[in-house]
């Protein structure tokens, strides 16, 4: 890190001590995971940059926005729409949930049987470790699945201001209805948050700035397309997990700048690993920072990720919000629209979801699927088993995998995905 932070840090009320082992497990496996791959793209730097100053520089920048009165909000969810945000000249970021940190103080108040995602949260919050989640002026938990949903009951008074959103469970006119009400309720409370009024203007500008990020990623995806690919998944998904608490300019600037280079790579040949390694395309539960255990399992198989379907990946980045309509309520609708397309699990019947997946398989010429679930995580666990069917009677070849945060079933993963990979390329 360039500078020292833990006046910072002890400001935002962190557990130092705490904090700073967590930092050090963080970067001793950024090292390992990251640093020791070969042929990375030089774009890759300005990544590196930002991982280093993960706790640093950006909640530096956090506070210093603060400070100019602008609003920092915390998610856990990609329904929570940053145009929004935006357009009250707020700050969105994405609350990592990807560590297994603070479980036991976490099993104090949530059941043991909880998706690991859920007890992160509380994990971070408990014991003190991030400053993201106490730089929030307002933190948007949403009524997604029944874990989160009862789980936001325990954190509302853990947090400093928690805004819940209630979600549809179906794609009916009445599920879209809801929607846009609690968007509606949404905007209004970053309206009293910030004390700024959202025009149709203010959000037409931060439509476009949100679509400029997505279409940096669409362009990023259409990359790893191409056979050699130009770029690890480790790397996509770093990028991917980036997106959500980076300057958003700054990120689609320097994700556009690494796709420049990509393209060169495309060229010139050759790709970042050879072109006969197995393509494999991840579907299921979201893989938020410094969740890499089944991606870094499948890199050193020597089989390369092309893809992610996934709210950190193409689930959350697909499909941009449309900007005509000339007053809010047709802005708001254009939203409301493009949200209501993201088909996580939570949905029944959830159809469009294994609809994607096929089609990210012929995009991106995946020569089979890891399906990630969590232990715990009933709607992408009983999505598994209806994929994987449909996907194999149609001769694309699924392993499933349940797991948790925990590095115990490295071993047995590791096996069954060399296993997985044998098959693919026998
Ligand atoms: S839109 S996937 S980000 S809810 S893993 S907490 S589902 S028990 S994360 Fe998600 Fe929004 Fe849906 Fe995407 Fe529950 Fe499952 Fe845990 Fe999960």
């Amino acid at each position: 890190m360039s500078e020292d932070y833990h006046q910072m840090w002890s400001d935002l009320g962190l557990n130092l001590e705490a904090h700073d082992a967590l930092l050090e497990g963080l970067a001793q496996a950024y090292r390992e995971i990251f640093l020791t791959q070969e042929h990375r793209p030089k774009g890759m730097q300005y990544f590196d940059f930002v991982m280093s100053e993960i706790h640093g520089l950006r909640v530096k920048e956090l506070l210093d926005a603060r400070e100019n009165g602008r609003k920092v909000v915390g998610s856990f969810c990609v329904f929570v729409p940053e145009e929004i945000i935006l357009a009250a000249d707020g700050i969105s970021v994405g609350l990592c949930t990807g560590a297994e940190f603070g479980f036991a103080e976490a099993e104090q108040l949530l059941p043991r049987n909880t998706c690991s995602l859920i007890k992160s949260a509380f994990g971070f919050k408990l014991s003190g470790v991030c400053p993201y989640l106490e730089a929030c002026d307002m933190v948007v938990g949403e009524n997604t699945c029944d874990g989160k949903k009862k789980a936001y009951e325990m954190f509302a008074p853990l947090v400093r201001n928690l805004f819940v959103m209630d979600m549809p469970q179906m794609k009916t006119e009445s599920g879209r209805a809801l929607l846009k009400t609690e968007y509606e309720r949404f905007l209004d409370a970053m309206e009293k948050l910030s004390g700024k009024t959202i025009t149709s203007e203010k959000l037409r500008e931060s439509t476009d700035i949100v679509n400029k990020k997505r279409r940096a990623m669409h362009r990023l995806s259409k990359l790893r397309a191409v056979n050699p690919t130009s770029i690890s998944g480790l790397d996509a998904l770093l990028i991917n997990q980036v997106f959500f608490y980076d300057d958003p300019a700054r990120f689609t600037d320097s994700v556009n700048k690494l796709c420049n280079e990509l393209e060169q790579r495309v060229e010139q040949k050759p790709g970042v690993v050879p072109h006969t390694s197995p393509r494999i395309l991840i579907s299921g539960c979201p893989m938020a920072v410094p969740n890499w255990k089944i991606p870094a399992i499948v890199q050193n198989a020597n089989a390369v990720i092309v893809g992610e379907e996934s709210c950190v990946g193409e689930r959350g980045t697909r499909n941009e919000t449309e900007t005509d309509g000339n007053n809010l309520n047709a802005l708001l609708d254009n939203i409301v629209d493009r949200y209501f397309k993201i088909y996580c699990a939570i949905f029944t019947p959830n159809q469009s979801r294994l609809e994607h997946i096929k089609e990210m398989v012929s995009t991106y010429k995946a020569d089979g699927v890891i399906h990630y679930a969590l232990q715990f995580c009933q709607p992408y666990q009983m999505e598994a088993g209806q994929i994987e069917n449909k996907l194999e009677s149609e001769g694309i070849p699924v392993l499933r995998i349940e797991t948790d945060y925990s590095q115990e079933d490295a071993g047995q993963i590791r096996t069954r995905v060399e296993a997985f990979i044998e098959r693919i390329t026998a």
